[in-house]
């Protein structure tokens, strides 16, 4: 495969072509890797970017039903959509959060729009990096914004926050008055919180949630990055198109404010900074998987064990004798 021409055609706007080089970055294989890398260093000069927008949610929340419905919005505003995911548990569960098309139907038959599910990794590190560089030929191939989508698990609202411009998490109406057990370090990297579902019987819980997250948000310390009135909650409903234009105005003038004062700069910078370390820190790991080193690891196990050498100085043989440190 010639990554040049492959390159042009995704600049070109070839939808076949991104859907190949989604599937090469996902290959895990040493040659796909190599032409991965050489792929996304010649499109990485071209420079466009997209309005990057990470979206997360436990499930139930209306994740796939307000990306139909906000991805529709954007379309018939004359913008390109791509919708992406990050999902931990597709390994597990053998599907994937997008898996469910039935409720992206009308999004999915859009040429101006462009669906993809997670890829199926064991580690998030994996799913991470491959929708990461998936995000970065969204790019490329002129997508406006790119919406990546994450579930509310462990590490992977983190994650989609590093590859995201703006991070907005979805909430559904709570019965009660506490706030959902959404945890702070979640609440302090949202941009927006969009409560769902403010619809019909909804309606009166929704309008009490976003006053509460309002008012939590307010207890905040203030970030560099905000403008005035940011990260501010809001309400919608996918359901029935409310409140999407509003949301969409608001997204907008964040970016704005942001790239005038520098703030959209510096944080892509930082989040390459970030994927450096990661990927440092990751090949480092996939040394220790090799099967010499699994072998050495596994000869130093047993004489740790017997007694016959010293944990640490074992672990220091290992890193100068076998891992080449
Ligand atoms: N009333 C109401 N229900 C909604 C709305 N958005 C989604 N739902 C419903 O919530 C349920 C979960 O939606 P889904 O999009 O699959 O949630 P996800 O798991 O976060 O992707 C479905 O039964 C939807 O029909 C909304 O705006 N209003
Ligand atoms: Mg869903």
């Amino acid at each position: 495969m010639d990554m040049e021409s492959l390159g042009d055609k995704i600049l070109a706007g070839d939808r076949r072509a991104l859907a190949r080089a989604i599937t090469l970055v996902e290959s895990a294989r040493a040659d796909h890797r190599a032409q991965a890398a050489q792929l996304l260093d010649h499109l990485r000069r071209i420079g466009r970017q997209a309005v990057r927008i990470g979206l997360s949610g436990t499930p139930g929340v209306g994740k796939s039903t307000f990306i139909e419905a906000f991805g529709m919005m954007l379309i018939d505003q004359g913008l390109r959509v791509a919708v992406l995911a990050v999902d931990p548990s597709s390994a597990r569960s053998g599907g994937s959060i997008l898996g469910d098309k039935t409720r992206m139907e009308r999004l999915s038959r859009e040429r101006n729009a462009f669906i993809r599910p997670s890829p199926s990794q064991t580690h998030l590190g994996g799913v991470a990096r491959r929708t990461r560089e998936a995000v970065s030929l969204c790019e490329a191939a002129g997508f406006d914004v790119v919406l990546i989508e994450t579930v509310g698990v462990g590490q992977s609202e983190t994650v989609v926050a590093e590859m995201s411009d703006l991070f907005v998490l979805l909430l559904a109406p709570a019965g009660g008055d506490e706030l959902q057990g959404v945890k702070r370090g979640i609440m302090e990297m949202a941009d927006l919180i969009l409560v769902n579902k403010a619809d019909g019987d909804l309606k009166p819980a929704a309008m009490r949630t976003c006053s509460d997250y309002t008012g939590a948000l307010r207890l905040l310390r203030k970030r560099p990055q905000d403008p005035d009135g940011f990260p501010r909650a809001m309400m919608v409903s996918a359901h029935e198109g409310s409140g999407l234009a509003e949301a969409w105005t608001q997204m907008q003038a964040l970016v704005d404010w942001r790239r005038e004062n520098g703030h959209w700069d510096r944080r892509r910078a930082e989040q390459a900074l970030y994927w450096f370390d990661q990927e440092v820190r990751q090949a480092l790991l996939a040394r220790l998987e090799t099967p010499r080193a699994r072998a050495a690891m596994a000869a130093l196990s047993d004489r740790v064990a017997a007694g016959e050498i010293a944990p640490a100085g074992a672990a220091a043989e290992m890193l100068e004798k076998h891992l080449g440190g």
